[in-house]
């Protein structure tokens, strides 16, 4: 009901990138749903490109070609949609949206986070699931979640001092051997059936990324000592249990991250890597793995690591000096920082152009759980003043903060202090959206991804020519 409500009230917003599918039956499973939607969707592309396959969308310019294609619409993403005022639409939700409709660890809707289940469910479906159809998929996961002896020995053979996202993305590398749908390919399975062992495999590698996580934790910080999760509760939670962790704040902040970290539209690096790779009918593991390895740089996901990095440079500096902590003089440290020609991690946004809602919802998470928490009057000191030094500094589109820059002082107020670990949490999250794309790409047909490139000279005799 409450579903209906809120689609009646913003039909326009909603269109902007929900699919024409009609609501599946509440009992299906996902596997169901997606079989009755997939013949309607490759309708509905036929459709589109025999209506308007010659539109022209958009024009490239120089400065876009030499800059990162920044803005150039060349792309089918189906799972969500960014704009730059407004933020990120799960399936043509916004995150209030999702926290409101989708269901929770406890009941259906409005007592706690999401799960990531419900949000896996709602990008590879464009569906709210019912509370029991997430449970399906939960106890479904469990299922797919055993790794292969070898993928366990390779991790525990690695050197702690490996970075762990080296490692996470090793270890689901080495799970590459239980692909279905490199098996099916040799194997001559015909093009329409590619998206059956897609399923299995994006299924089976959400469900992995958990234990190889954990694994890559306790091998880390821990000598290797594992922790058996518990199947009774959630993908969260398990996972947390896992980890080491045991508190219901930090099972509701787990799946708070894993549900705003999913997805965010396909041109970010770790999407675009694992739509690119998989475009080339590399399985989901392969792909995956370079979209791990995208996450990885610190301009894109492993800025979570450099905030928290950043911050404690910060209180180390002037505590010795004896000095608070205060709006001064966290400008003249992110000046330090400027002038050493270096980045604010956190900030900035290359399409956003407004304070990212994944850092609003997580703002509004600390001041629901931990307004009083020293570090967290630290980050909310840093919103007041570095949008202005970076508009004073005059290079920055953007200069408000992005995902990164709220993630770690909450997972640091419940004791998760391991920063350089803070980046596997968004490569667990991340798959959930861009697999569920490269889902969809297999059950559409879409073809390898190349778009032109041009050199230099070719530019500067094509543009003199005009
Ligand atoms: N601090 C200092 N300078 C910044 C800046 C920041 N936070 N953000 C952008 N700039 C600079 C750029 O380095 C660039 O400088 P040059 O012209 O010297 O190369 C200039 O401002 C223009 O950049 P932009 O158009 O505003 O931003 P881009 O689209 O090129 O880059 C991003 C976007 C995120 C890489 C950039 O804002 C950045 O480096 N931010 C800090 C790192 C970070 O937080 N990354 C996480 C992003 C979210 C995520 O993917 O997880």
């Amino acid at each position: 009901m409450l579903v209906r409500t809120l689609r009646a009230a913003r039909p326009t917003q909603l269109l902007r990138c929900a699919s024409a599918v009609p609501q599946t039956s509440p009992d299906a499973t996902l596997k169901e749903t997606l079989t009755v939607q997939i013949p309607q969707k490759q309708e509905e592309l036929k459709q589109l490109k025999a209506d308007h396959g010659s539109k022209v969308l958009g024009e490239v310019t120089v400065d876009q070609c030499i800059g990162g294609g920044r803005g150039v619409r060349c792309m089918l993403w189906e799972t969500s949609l960014l704009d730059a005022a407004e933020g990120i639409r799960f399936r043509g939700y916004t995150i209030p949206e999702c926290q409101e409709l989708l269901p929770t660890f406890k009941g259906p809707a409005g007592d706690g986070e999401p799960t990531p289940e419900a949000i896996l469910w709602l990008l590879l479906t464009g569906e709210i699931p019912t509370k029991e159809q997430c449970d399906g998929l939960t106890a479904e996961l469990f299922e797919r979640s055993a790794l292969p002896a070898h993928a366990t020995q390779l991790l525990d053979s690695l050197p702690k001092t490996m970075h762990p996202m080296t490692q996470f993305s090793l270890g689901l590398q080495a799970c590459q051997t239980e692909s279905n749908f490199a098996k099916a390919y040799s194997d001559g399975v015909h093009k329409t059936k590619y998206w059956e062992s897609t399923y299995e495999d994006v299924l089976d590698v959400i469900a992995k990324l958990a234990p190889i996580a954990a694994r890559v934790y306790r091998n880390t910080y821990f000598n290797g000592e594992q922790l058996k999760g518990d199947t009774s509760l959630d993908y969260s939670a398990n996972f947390c249990r896992m980890l080491g962790m045991d508190s219901p704040g930090f099972d509701e902040l787990m799946r708070l991250y894993l549900v705003i970290h999913s997805d965010h539209e396909g041109g970010n690096a770790s999407a675009h890597a694992t739509h690119l790779v998989g475009s080339t009918l590399s399985d989901p593991y392969n792909a995956y793995v370079g979209g791990l390895n995208a996450l990885a740089g610190p301009l894109h996901g492993l800025a979570n690591q450099e905030v928290l990095g950043w911050i404690q440079d910060l209180k180390a500096k002037f505590d010795a000096e004896g000095r608070e902590v205060n709006e001064k003089t966290i400008t003249e440290f992110a000046w330090e920082t400027l002038n050493a020609g270096k980045v604010i991690p956190g900030f900035g946004h290359a399409v956003l152009r407004k304070t990212d809602p994944r850092y609003t919802c997580q703002r509004e998470f600390a001041f629901k759980h931990l307004p009083d928490d020293e570090l967290f009057k630290v980050v909310d000191t840093i919103y007041k003043v570095m949008p202005g030094v970076l508009t004073e500094h005059g290079k920055t589109a953007n200069p408000y903060p992005n995902v990164d820059s709220h993630s770690g002082v909450l997972l640091w107020h419940y004791g998760f202090t391991q920063y350089e670990y803070y980046t596997v949490l968004f490569g667990v999250s991340r798959a959930i959206g861009a697999l569920s794309q490269v889902f969809w790409d297999r059950a559409l047909g879409l073809p390898l991804e190349r778009p032109k490139s041009l050199t230099t000279g070719f530019i500067k005799d094509f543009c003199e020519k005009q």
